[in-house]
């Protein structure tokens, strides 16, 4: 089962020294055991620690900042859940749980990479330096929205930081990254295109397209599957008769590996691995990263009538951003006084960005027809005489969204 790990070789040979000394151990009952996997590759045991002979010892920056952009997106999720339950946004997405993909996979590229987000990666955005005001006006949906308010809430769509819009339809961005990494292998511009998607994402049509694409062409294209367990209420075994997403880079040609997703250290070397052999013209490859999904899939939703209480304590032991704060720590990088500084930067910061992004107007609606064609088609032209008049009729447009049925 490991010949489609070459990618990792070398680390894979550290990873069974790691595992064996500290295995975790698969909870009996929790969905059949296949959840809490032994077969990962992992640098941090359960609690953060880290063997010396394993430690990668990467750069204080760039461990420092990943810590940082980890507790923001576990500040901007809360934020973000937090408002919609006031109702003062009409949806949210979080990605609780996930930070350490997220930000360990975004901590590998270059700014002339390509990142095609699924709709659970509001990291990836902060990470690319992508501002919260901005974000934020995205949950409004009004002006100050990149997408002026076009969208949904959670698909944000930074093009100057080379974040493709989120796609809502899953798996639809891995065929769009492959595009892109085709493009600059054909260009020769050694840009790297990185896609994510679900578990769920992975039975869909696009990922066999835009992996079976990328496996023939050799596209220098990096897949990031989050198998968070869950597909909204669909748990990974029925997901597929296979037990591990990884096993399907060999059908299409790729080296993949399975990576402990909570474990930031493991995600960031694996991921840089993937880049590096991509920008090298080496062809894609796959990276598994096992994780849980800690909050519902969104604020429609409520895992308790689906969700055995027991898996979810079994993974709040594995907490993605206390075991990279405990290996900080054991650095002397980190410590409670820091912590509470930059919980209070965190606080001030997204305080500020959400007063000021409530205030935005909502987009003008005759917007809908700006942007697309340089002049509007006779049926648009008619829809915007029409849509004029009810404005005329009714005065002004509230916005009367209260419920996404996501
Ligand atoms: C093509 C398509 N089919 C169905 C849906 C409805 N849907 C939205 S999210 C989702 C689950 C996706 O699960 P997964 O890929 O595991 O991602 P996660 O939500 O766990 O991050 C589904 C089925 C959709 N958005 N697009
Ligand atoms: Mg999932």
């Amino acid at each position: 089962m490991e010949s489609e790990t070459d990618l990792m070789k070398k680390k894979t040979k550290s990873q069974i020294t790691v595992t064996k000394k500290k295995p975790i151990k698969p909870e009996k009952g929790l969905l059949g055991g296949s959840v809490l996997r032994e077969d990962c590759y992992r640098i941090m045991n359960e609690d953060g620690t880290v063997d010396s002979k394993a430690d990668p010892k990467l750069d204080k920056e760039i461990l420092l900042k990943m810590y940082r952009n980890m507790a923001l997106t576990r500040a901007f999720d809360e934020r973000g859940m937090m408002l919609q339950r006031q109702g003062r946004i009409g949806f949210y997405v979080p990605s609780f749980g996930q930070e350490a993909i997220q930000t360990g996979t975004a901590a590998t590229l270059e700014k002339k990479d390509w990142v095609f987000p699924s709709y659970r990666e509001p990291g990836i955005f902060l990470y690319r330096g992508a501002g919260l005001y901005e974000m934020l006006c995205n949950l409004w949906g009004n002006n100050g929205d990149l997408s002026k308010g076009r969208q949904m809430p959670v698909h944000y769509s930074f093009p100057d930081i080379k974040m493709f819009s989120v796609s809502s339809p899953i798996a639809t961005q891995l065929i769009q990254a492959v595009g892109a990494a085709m493009a600059s292998k054909i260009s020769k511009t050694k840009e790297v295109a990185i896609s994510y998607c679900g578990d769920g994402g992975t039975s869909e049509n696009d990922f066999h397209t835009g992996l079976t694409f990328a496996g023939v062409y050799k596209a220098p294209a990096v897949f990031i599957i989050t198998n968070n367990q869950y597909a909204i209420s669909v748990p990974f075994s029925k997901q597929t008769g296979g037990k591990r997403i990884v096993d399907k880079a060999v059908g299409y040609g790729m080296p993949g590996i399975a990576v402990d997703g909570n474990d930031a250290l493991a995600v960031y070397l694996a991921t840089k691995e993937a880049v590096d052999r991509a920008r090298r013209g080496e062809g894609p490859s796959l990276i598994e990263c096992v994780t849980f999904r800690m909050g519902p899939h969104s604020s429609s939703d409520d895992p308790t009538r689906y969700r055995d209480e027991k898996l979810y304590q079994a993974w709040l032991k594995r907490d993605p951003i206390k075991r990279l704060r405990t290996y900080l720590e054991s650095k002397k990088l980190w410590d409670e006084k820091k912590e509470k500084v930059l919980q209070e930067e965190l606080k001030a910061k997204l305080a500020e960005a959400v007063e000021k992004a409530e205030a935005q107007p909502l987009s003008d609606p005759m917007d809908l027809f700006e942007d697309v064609y340089a002049e509007l088609t006779p049926q648009l032209k008619k829809q915007k005489a029409e849509l004029l008049h009810e404005v005329e009729l009714r005065g002004k447009f509230e916005n009367t969204s209260e419920a996404f049925p996501l």
